[in-house]
C-alpha cells in the first residue's frame, strides 16, 4: 500500500512492532506524508486501546497566577503588582471545586499555578488536605515537577521528602507540565527561570518510585528544530522504559499571543496532527496518548482520534493558561458533547477516572 512512500522502511517497522530510532523520528518529522504517518500512528493506537476513546469529567483550579519566573513561553504568570493577579485563599479554591461538583459529577482536580513567593509551603499541603477533607471522592492530580521543585528550595527536605509531604496532605498524581523541551539550550530561551530537563526527569523518577503515577507533555511550535523535539520523546521513553510510571502523553500546542515570543506564528494544524502521531509512534511504552482540546480546537482533537490519540484529557469546565496566551477554543465542554465527538468519530466513548479505571462507557 506505501509502496512509493519515503518511509515505506518506517511502516515496515512498524507493522512488525519494532522501536523507532532516533534518525526514524527526524525522518518523520521532516516529512509532509501526514497520510502515511497517520496511518502508523492509529496502527498502534488501536494496538494499544482497540476502538475505545477515553476522557475524564474533570475541572483545572489554578490556585496563583503570581508567578517569580519571567518565562517567555508564558502569558499567564504575572507580578504580584499587576492588576490582574490573584491568590485564591484555601477556602476560595475549596469553594471553586465545590461550585462544579454540584454541576457534573467531577472525578479528578488538575491543580497547577505558578509560583508565588508569597507563599509559604504549607499553603500547598494545607489546599491538598482541605480539598480531601471537603471533597474526598476527588483525584488530586497536583502540582507540576516545577512546582515540585521550588516546594522541594522552600520545604528543605528534597524532592522526595517534599513528595511524601504533599503525599501525606493528599497528592494523588502528577499532571505532566512544565516539561516544554528538553533541550537545555532551547529551555534557556523559553523557560530560562525554570529547572533544566534532569530535575524534571528526577522529580518523575522519584514520584514513580514512590507509587504515584504522573503524565508527560512536550511543548512544540517556538523556537524548536525537529531533532529537539524527537530528543524529548526518547528521554521520555527511556525513563519509562525505567519506571512504568507515565501513563499519559499530551503535545502541548504553542499559542504565543501575550507573551515574549509573540513575533512567532505558533504551529499549524498539520504540524498538530504529525506531532501528535509522530508522539504516539515514538512513545512506544506510553499507554496512553492525549488531545488536548484546549489547545488544538475541539475539532481537530476529534479528527486526532484517527492520528494516534486515544484520550480527550476532560470537561476542564475552567482553563487560564493557554487563554491567557490567546486560545480560542471554548473554557470547558460539558461530559455528553465529548460522547458525541467520540461516536461520530467511530469510538466508543469511555468516562474514565485519573488512573483509567472506567467509570461509564458508551457501547
Ligand atoms: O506547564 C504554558 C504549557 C502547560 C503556554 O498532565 C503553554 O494531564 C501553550 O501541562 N502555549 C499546562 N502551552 C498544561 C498541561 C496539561 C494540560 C492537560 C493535561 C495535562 C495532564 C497537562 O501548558 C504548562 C506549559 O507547559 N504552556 N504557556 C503557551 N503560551
Amino acid at each position: 500500500m506505501f509502496e512509493n512512500s519515503q518511509l515505506r522502511d518506517i511502516v515496515a517497522r512498524v507493522e512488525a512492532g519494532q522501536r523507532l530510532s532516533f534518525e526514524d523520528g527526524l525522518r518523520l518529522f521532516e516529512s509532509d506524508e501526514l497520510y502515511t504517518i497517520g496511518y502508523m500512528a492509529d496502527l498502534v493506537r488501536r494496538r494499544k486501546n482497540g476502538r475505545l476513546a477515553y476522557f475524564v469529567v474533570n475541572r483545572h483550579l489554578n490556585p496563583t497566577n503570581v508567578c517569580y519566573a519571567r518565562c517567555t513561553l508564558c502569558a499567564y504568570g504575572v507580578t504580584k503588582k499587576d492588576p490582574t493577579a490573584y491568590t485564591y485563599s484555601i477556602e476560595e479554591a475549596v469553594q471553586r471545586a465545590r461550585e462544579t461538583t454540584s454541576r457534573e459529577a467531577i472525578t479528578e482536580l488538575h491543580i497547577v499555578g505558578g509560583m508565588n513567593p508569597a507563599l509559604p509551603w504549607t499553603y500547598y499541603t494545607d489546599l491538598l488536605r482541605a480539598l480531601k477533607r471537603e471533597l474526598p471522592e476527588l483525584h488530586l492530580k497536583a502540582y507540576t515537577a516545577v512546582e515540585i521543585a521550588w516546594l522541594a528550595r522552600l520545604t528543605g527536605k528534597g524532592i522526595e521528602g517534599t513528595l511524601e509531604l504533599l503525599k501525606e496532605a493528599g497528592l494523588d498524581s502528577l499532571p505532566g507540565g512544565g516539561a516544554e523541551i528538553f533541550d537545555d539550550e532551547i529551555r534557556e530561551q523559553i523557560c530560562d527561570h525554570k529547572i533544566g530537563s534532569s530535575d524534571w526527569l528526577d522529580v518523575h523518577r522519584a514520584a514513580h518510585k514512590m507509587g504515584l503515577f504522573s503524565n508527560a507533555t512536550m511543548l512544540y511550535g517556538h523556537v524548536e528544530q525537529p531533532r529537539h523535539r524527537v530528543d524529548h520523546l526518547i528521554r521520555l521513553r527511556e525513563l519509562q522504559d525505567e519506571t512504568g510510571g507515565f501513563q499519559a502523553f499530551i503535545p502541548l500546542a504553542f499559542h504565543p499571543e501575550h507573551t515574549q515570543l509573540s513575533r512567532l506564528p505558533g504551529p499549524t494544524g498539520f504540524d498538530d496532527l504529525r506531532t501528535l502521531a509522530i508522539s504516539r509512534l515514538l512513545l512506544d511504552n506510553f499507554p496512553h496518548v492525549k488531545a488536548y482540546w484546549i489547545q488544538i480546537g475541539i475539532k481537530l482533537a476529534q479528527v486526532a482520534l484517527h492520528f494516534g490519540a486515544d484520550d480527550l484529557d476532560g470537561t476542564i469546565v475552567e482553563e487560564k493558561i493557554t487563554h491567557a496566551a490567546g486560545a480560542t477554543s471554548a473554557v470547558g465542554v460539558p461530559r455528553d458533547d465529548l460522547v458525541g465527538l467520540i461516536r461520530q468519530a467511530g469510538f466508543i466513548p469511555v468516562q474514565r477516572d485519573t488512573v483509567y479505571r472506567e467509570i461509564r462507557r458508551w457501547d
